[in-house]
């Protein structure tokens, strides 16, 4: 990383930090964090995002913190010419809208999907963007208030379920930063308040519907809910101590939204879905939390008991690992 180089692209353009579709505390919080950086450093610019803020938490938040983020919509002005910085996702990503402006940076901590040449890019894998952006404060000596480290501690113990999934020590060394500014209580406040009325149906349904074989769970929640919610019972799914891969899936738009997670040493949720949904939508992401889709048009492909069809294709790709990592082991 180079904050200065990333100063010196932006300074004297229109500048858009663009969250991926449908943001989490996660991308809010690091977008945030870097617009108070980039005014640190004399460099104005706008969050802004397309889907919707789908979580009445992640709005709470936005009110809690005082953060504007703001819908494409609303922006009928960006043009080709200002610059588009993208956060926590990268272009090409099927989970982020391609806007009018240029992609000239990317910030983000999830392996590249589809390459894309930025004039800057800063992409890290470890457990949060919040991580990467807090180390721009660090390395340029800019002073950190109190309400911004908080939003990045918030962001970066959401993103990393308390500190559970994916941390690096790169993740620690900044949280250790962090925690000597950031005010915990509110950040305790919201953490304890994140559940809504809305989210027990879906965790009522998964727990009604879950199938478990060996230690593989399936979830299947028969109605569009939130990404953040089915992660939610995706992650939920995973505390059963039977549970070490779990695969969790909600009705939308006709197909299905896909939200995977792994404990095991041997399986990748990332290079398993990619494998199991190939040619129905498309997923991916991280050793240890995964995403996907089935889209509508492919619906056919699973035959008459589609459930069946998803539980089996992901049961074959584990099943392949499982082979594989036998016969490297016999080597
Ligand atoms: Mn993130």
């Amino acid at each position: 990383m180079d904050w200065q180089k990333l100063v010196d692209l932006l300074k004297g353009h229109v500048v858009y930090l663009q969250t991926h579709n449908f943001p989490d505390p996660d991308a809010l919080a690091s977008a945030y964090g870097m617009q108070v950086f980039l005014q640190a450093q004399g460099v104005k610019s706008t969050i802004c995002y397309a889907g919707k803020i789908d979580k009445s938490s992640t709005k709470k938040m936005l009110e809690v913190f005082n953060i504007n983020a703001v819908h494409i919509d609303d922006i009928p002005n960006m043009d080709e010419q200002d610059y588009i910085v993208t956060m926590d996702s990268q272009k090409y990503n099927s989970n982020i809208t391609d806007f009018p402006g240029d992609e000239v940076a990317a910030i983000d901590h999830h392996p590249t999907m589809i390459p894309c040449t930025y004039k800057y890019s800063d992409i890290r894998i470890c457990g949060s963007c919040c991580s990467i952006v807090t180390d721009y404060f660090i390395q340029s000596h800019t002073t950190l208030d109190v309400n911004t480290a908080t939003v990045l501690l918030y962001g970066l113990k959401m993103d990393t379920d308390s500190f559970n999934r994916g941390v690096t020590d790169f993740d620690i060394e900044m949280f250790g930063y962090l925690h000597k500014i950031a005010d915990n209580q509110k950040i305790i406040n919201l953490y304890h308040n994140n559940m809504e009325i809305d989210d027990l149906h879906a965790y009522g349904e998964a727990i009604r519907n879950i199938q478990i074989y060996e230690n593989v769970g399936f979830a299947a929640i028969s109605f569009d809910c939130p990404d953040a919610l089915v992660a939610m019972i995706s992650d939920f799914i995973l505390g059963l101590d039977v549970v070490e891969f779990a695969v969790v899936y909600a009705k939308r738009n006709g197909g299905y939204k896909f939200s995977v997670r792994n404990e095991t040493q041997y399986y990748h949720a990332g290079t398993v879905t990619q494998e199991a949904l190939k040619d129905l939508g498309g997923g991916g992401g991280h050793f240890s939390m995964a995403g996907g889709m089935i889209t509508a048009d492919k619906i056919s492909f699973l035959g008459n008991n589609p459930e069946f069809a998803i539980r089996q294709r992901f049961l074959d790709v584990i099943k392949k690992t499982k082979a594989g990592i036998k016969k490297e082991s016999e080597k």
